[in-house]
């Protein structure tokens, strides 16, 4: 379904000095103090996989921000270990974003720092930016802030696999579609159609996003609903995690959640040995989390991955772009790393080596595809990126030079949008984004290298 007519290109810089020096200025103006905020407008906060693929590409030119970047994350890591999604500026007046401060009230939940923020993570993609910031900006002063950060990563691993593995088969499981990064994915229909809510809820609250993005491209006011109660719901048990298996609304292991776990453990391993550490349980646990992954999460009928639902125990119908994230794991075993080639090859998603149209973050070919919506179509760097280390750590080297030159076409025709319409490459959402401009960085330094254990 489409919504609207597809908007013009706005058009970006036409040469690579040009569009570097555009990613530049937009991340140093999205700079405050000692985070980049996703965007001014629509994200004017600190969000936590943002800063993660915000490092990487701050460590091409601003190495000493990178570090600064996940050490702010990381300072308000909770006593348990997780990082929360979002960190709040208390410097931002009230009302500056929703759902705010004032209504997650972290303050009154056991372990959480001084400085307000989310209750919720979201996919845990900071071992790799740390592992990779320090490749791209190797020296004393990286190994240093590396060595200091580590046993923050470890606690963050620690928190994911021992409260957070509801279905006790050695995934994490998410508690909230804003913890997949994906927040109104296709894949979270059907699991949301079963929480409780009613739009006129929103009457109660003034939305912000729609204040600065178009309507038509956001969440509706029901799924808004429906995210403010499964907030409240666990808020109001303290933001534990001991009770969720019983009955918390949300409950889902998602591919890429989990493939991004498994790959920091990938990222730790080399960090441990870099640091003179044993990497050996690291390596250990990526292997336990490459098993798990493909035995829950991967549908032989489709050849390809899905999120698995909790409450029904069973996979979810949509095949969104969450399902082809497992290549990240340099260990999947060659049958799944094939069928996901096939599935990105496919008119599905249409990964090639000359990409007439840029990668969709979900089905084409499915009813339910909006090339407006957020999440439920358009193209975003991160997913391209991740999926291209991918193709390259699974032997694809041509198939990721396509996704990388479509990605780099992108925001040279359109600028550092937050996501593109995925068939005209038409520029959404905020036109100021941090990690569109932080991975544009990263792809145009033609040394990237992919590591496979
Ligand atoms: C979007 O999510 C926030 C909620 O966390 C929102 O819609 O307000 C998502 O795209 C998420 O992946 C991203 O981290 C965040 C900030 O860029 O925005």
């Amino acid at each position: 379904m489409t919504t609207g007519a597809a908007p013009a290109r706005t058009g970006g810089p036409a040469d690579l000095a040009g569009l570097r020096q555009l990613a530049v200025a937009t991340l140093d103006a999205n700079w405050e103090h000692d985070h980049t905020v996703p965007s001014r407008t629509l994200y004017p906060h600190q969000w936590s996989w943002d800063s993660a693929f915000i490092a990487i590409g701050l460590a091409q030119v601003r190495p000493h921000r990178a570090w600064r970047e996940l050490a702010s994350l990381f300072r308000a890591q909770w006593a348990d270990g997780r990082v929360p999604h979002i960190v709040f500026n208390p410097a931002m007046r009230v009302g500056a974003y929703f759902p705010g401060p004032e209504l997650w009230r972290s303050a009154i939940a056991e372990g959480a720092p001084a400085v307000d923020t989310s209750g919720l993570v979201q996919p845990p993609v900071h071992a790799l930016a740390a592992w990779l910031a320090y490749r791209r900006a190797p020296g004393p002063a990286s190994l240093a802030a590396l060595r200091r950060l580590y046993p923050a990563l470890v606690a963050q691993q620690r928190y994911l696999a021992d409260r957070r593995d509801l279905g006790g088969d050695g995934l994490v499981c998410i508690v909230h579609p804003w913890e997949s990064g994906l927040d109104n994915s296709p894949a979270w229909d059907e699991p949301m159609a079963a929480v409780q809510a009613e739009a006129a809820v929103m009457r109660a609250y003034r939305r912000h996003d729609t204040m600065h993005a178009d309507a038509a491209h956001r969440p509706t006011d029901l799924d808004y609903a429906r995210y403010l109660a499964i907030v409240a719901a666990y808020r109001d048990g303290g933001y534990s995690d001991r009770s969720l298996a019983d009955g918390h609304p949300f409950l889902v292991e998602c591919p890429l959640f989990n493939a991004a776990f498994g790959a920091a453990e990938h990222a730790l391993a080399r960090i441990a040995t870099l640091l003179g550490a044993d990497p050996g349980p690291h390596r250990a646990r990526a292997a336990r989390i490459t098993e798990a992954v493909v035995r829950r999460l991967y549908d032989p009928a489709t050849g390809t991955f899905a999120p698995r639902d909790l409450r029904t125990d069973r996979l979810v119908g949509p095949r969104t772009v969450l399902g082809l994230a497992p290549l990240l794991l340099p260990d999947l075993p060659t049958a799944q790393a094939d069928a996901l080639v096939v599935e990105a090859r496919s008119a599905r998603f249409g990964v090639a080596r000359r990409m007439d149209r840029p990668l969709p973050s979900h089905d084409r070919t499915a009813p339910e595809f909006e090339p407006l919506r957020y999440w439920r179509g358009p193209s975003w760097l991160n997913l391209g990126w991740l999926v291209r280390r991918g193709l390259l750590a699974h032997g694809h080297p041509d198939l990721a030079a396509g996704l990388r030159h479509s990605m780099i076409s992108l925001v040279a025709g359109a600028g550092c949008h937050e996501y593109f319409h995925p068939d005209t490459g038409a520029g959404l959402g905020s036109p100021a984004f941090g990690w569109t401009a932080a991975l544009l960085l990263d792809l145009l330094a033609e040394d990237v290298e992919v590591e496979s254990d």
